[in-house]
């Protein structure tokens, strides 16, 4: 299914003469107000493609139908939701939950809905069926040569299908590590991990990108063998200069101070990755700024002030991908959501007076250097956001134009009210 754009050429037509009004007052505040709509058009974050069906939790999952069958319709999901907002131009696959058993047919559909592909990811955290080893006591980590070599030649095949899909990135999330004291031996934990993390990174291709996801616990609650930025840190130091350290939002531990965390990797050039949810508890993986949206807007002015000062392309010299999942929302609903929050404190963050900023801090200004980022903070900027969807084609109001046309029962119409997708 393709949107018909002359439906949202309706809908902004309605929508515009209230649009403009708002518009106009918000872009007298703004200096540069054309600069930053066009960072707003250029930037785009990828969806992954398990996260269009409903997600659950070991006591259970509540479908709501509709749910894409295959990885052609997850990609028209995701073709659906840039339709309207323009700013999920791409896709990231998990293998084996979606495997691409026809690229170049895969590929073309991609294309068609505008969309690239981001990074690829791998599982070593499951067995499949048919698997010769279990990853019951870690992967990568293992004590069993032949089963770290298992986890090293499936990452290898996911580069290889990457490649053909023209990905340009391999993400490694393991969830190695231990449930009890004297489980493990760490040290030798870690070197399993880095030399079977060695073995994949010599298979990466020169222009590719590997990204080590760190993740403090779960599903192991004594250790985690890549728990936190410092192993991550560790692991891609070592590897060389094409592995990065990626930041899941949700896999510290409570209160870390995750904008300082952006700003020392962003230092070193080893922040590659970026995957976006909110948590109030752990790894909660729910719709971006619905929780904490001061904590995301500090780690956006830490990602701004950090990619300026190294000459960094915003939209493109990081991996942004969201990572949530959607127990209680239509997935859809929940993503346009996120992808909005994410455009909302973006441009908040490019707000920040950064000349009158850093003189705040040279003088301890403290209370100075607080007004300039709730000032932005509590800007109200949904009219920019707006008006850059405006422009590259999207919907005004990507959400209302969802619910008015009914979109999720026109899915449940053609997919069934009991299809599941794939994933967690
Ligand atoms: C692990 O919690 C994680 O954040 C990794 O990125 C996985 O690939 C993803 O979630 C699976 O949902
Ligand atoms: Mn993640
Ligand atoms: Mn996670």
């Amino acid at each position: 299914m393709q949107l018909d754009k002359s439906a949202i050429e309706a809908h902004n037509e309605y929508l515009i003469k209230d649009h403009e009004r708002r518009f106009n007052y918000i872009a007298a505040e703004v200096q540069d107000v054309e600069a930053l709509l066009q960072k707003l058009i250029d930037f785009q974050v990828a969806i992954p493609s398990w996260a269009l069906g409903t997600g659950g939790t070991r006591f259970g999952r509540f479908p709501g139908g509709g749910e894409p069958r295959n990885l052609e319709e997850k990609i028209e999901d995701i073709g659906l939701l840039h339709a309207l907002n323009n700013s999920s131009g791409a896709i990231s696959l998990h293998i084996p939950w979606d495997i691409p058993e026809n690229a170049t047919h895969i590929k073309a559909l991609a294309a068609q809905h505008g969309l690239q592909f981001d990074a690829m990811n791998s599982n070593t955290f499951q067995d499949q069926p048919g698997q010769a080893f279990s990853y019951k006591y870690g992967s990568m980590q293992h004590v069993n040569k032949a089963v770290r070599q298992q986890a090293i030649d499936h990452n290898i095949e996911v580069i290889k299908y990457g490649l053909d899909l023209g990905s340009t990135s391999l993400t490694v999330w393991l969830s190695d590590g231990s449930c009890f004291p004297g489980q493990l031996n760490f040290r030798n934990a870690f070197q399993n991990t880095l030399e079977s993390l060695q073995q994949v990174y010599s298979a990466l291709p020169d222009d590719w990108k590997m990204f080590v996801e760190y993740k403090a616990f779960e599903p192991n609650f004594y250790s985690t063998t890549v728990g936190d930025w410092g192993q991550s840190l560790l692991y891609a130091s070592k590897l060389g200069s094409k592995a990065y350290t990626l930041v899941d939002l949700g896999h510290h531990l409570p209160n870390a101070n995750i904008e300082q965390i952006v700003a020392l990797l962003l230092m070193e050039g080893k922040l590659g990755g970026f995957h976006f949810n909110d948590s109030k508890y752990g790894d909660d993986d729910l719709t971006v700024g619905s929780i904490k949206p001061y904590q995301l807007f500090l780690i956006f002015n830490e990602l701004v002030e950090g990619m300026d000062a190294r000459g960094m392309k915003h939209a493109t010299d990081l991996g942004w991908m969201i990572d949530a999942s959607h127990n209680v929302k239509d997935p859809l609903e929940d993503l346009l959501q996120s992808v909005e929050a994410i455009m909302i404190t973006y441009a908040q963050a490019l707000l920040v007076d950064r000349k009158k900023l850093a003189e705040a801090q040279l003088n301890n200004d403290v209370v100075t250097a607080q007004e300039i980022l709730q000032q932005a903070f509590r800007t109200d900027v949904r009219a920019l956001v707006a008006a850059a969807r405006l422009r590259s084609g999207g919907a005004l109001n990507p959400l209302a134009f969802y619910r008015q046309h009914d979109i999720r029962a026109g899915l449940i119409n053609r997919r069934g009210s009991k299809s599941m997708a794939t994933g967690l």
